[in-house]
């Protein structure tokens, strides 16, 4: 029984790595956002289907007024959707919105495909517009992370996926604690947001495990900080919650709490900004009669008043 539970660096060593290019204050620099945590939908149901399907997808997130959108990331680069059409045909949709609405959303897009591949079509990606790389960092290996960071022709925010970590941090008998791999060795290597399980969602993760794990991502260190992105299972109703948990400096994630919606996509990203607006302010969700979709939400997922423990 082996199990590596922290690893501390001095400042010489900690030298050595590269950290966020952006890390928090860039990425609000980008979506323009300084205030409120941010929210973010990732697209679902999406394997299969064409670029149409993903296009009138992608608008509907938009519209529901998220800052970011992510693939999901099992979507790998395929004929139907390519990796360059998601970037080009995407950008297009969101400058719409932006025309339409005034409102500004961020698309990440999946990078997938061999190893070696990988950076030229980062650059590629670059070239084209793309906003943000999403990166299934535990598949290939902390380096290759590192690797993409440090390349100054790529230059785009890095958010890594924690797909695959759970190989390595769910045994208590071998393996690495999710606050060393999701958070230090995440941050270290140069991711600028970094997604795990929340307490509370589909995948829950024990408390104390996830609050060790975003201390690690925004610990004053010479490195910046990252943005920590609670996730799985994530619907408006635990907004409150998230807020308490984790300030106002996290990503609200949601797939299923956005597009499970009774008025889809749209009504789903409504409802995650009234949440947090209403918490913002100081009021209970279901006093917060005048944001209709939030409280369609909460009739239909109900809501978790703030638990201190
Ligand atoms: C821990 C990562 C969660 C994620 O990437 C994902 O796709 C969540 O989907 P939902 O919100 O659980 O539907």
């Amino acid at each position: 029984r082996s199990k590596l539970l922290d690893l501390r660096f001095d400042n010489e060593l900690l030298g050595s790595f590269p950290g966020p290019r952006y890390g928090i204050n860039g990425i609000r620099e980008l979506v323009g956002v300084y205030d409120r945590p941010l929210v973010m939908s990732i697209f679902k149901g999406v394997i299969g289907r064409d670029m149409e399907y993903l296009l009138k997808q992608l608008r509907e997130q938009a519209i529901g007024g998220v800052d970011l959108v992510k693939d999901d990331e099992i979507l790998f680069d395929n004929e139907l959707t390519p990796f360059e059409k998601r970037i080009t045909e995407g950008k297009k949709i969101l400058n719409e919105v932006f025309e339409e609405t005034g409102h500004r959303t961020l698309y990440a897009v999946n990078l997938s495909g061999k190893t070696f591949d990988l950076k030229e079509k980062a650059k590629k990606a670059k070239e084209l517009g793309a906003d943000i790389l999403l990166f299934n960092v535990h598949s290939y290996g902390l380096d290759v992370l590192q690797a993409l960071r440090e390349d100054d022709e790529i230059g785009l925010p890095i958010m890594a996926h924690p797909a695959f970590s759970g190989a390595f941090t769910s045994s208590e008998k071998y393996g690495v604690t999710h606050s060393l791999l999701l958070g230090t060795m995440t941050r270290l290597a140069g991711a600028d947001l970094s997604l795990f399980p929340s307490p509370y969602g589909s995948v829950a993760l024990e408390k104390g495990k996830v609050m060790a794990l975003k201390e690690q991502l925004v610990k004053e260190t010479a490195l910046k900080p990252v943005f920590p992105v609670p996730s799985a299972g994530i619907h408006p109703g635990l907004v409150p919650q998230l807020i308490h948990d984790f300030g106002t400096e996290c990503v609200i994630n949601a797939g299923g709490g956005v597009h499970g919606h009774p008025q889809g996509a749209k009504g789903g990203g409504k409802a995650f900004r009234q949440a947090v607006d209403a918490v913002l302010k100081g009021i209970p969700l279901p006093d917060a009669k005048e944001a209709e979709e939030l409280q369609e939400a909460i009739t239909l997922w109900g809501w978790k008043e703030v638990s201190t423990s």
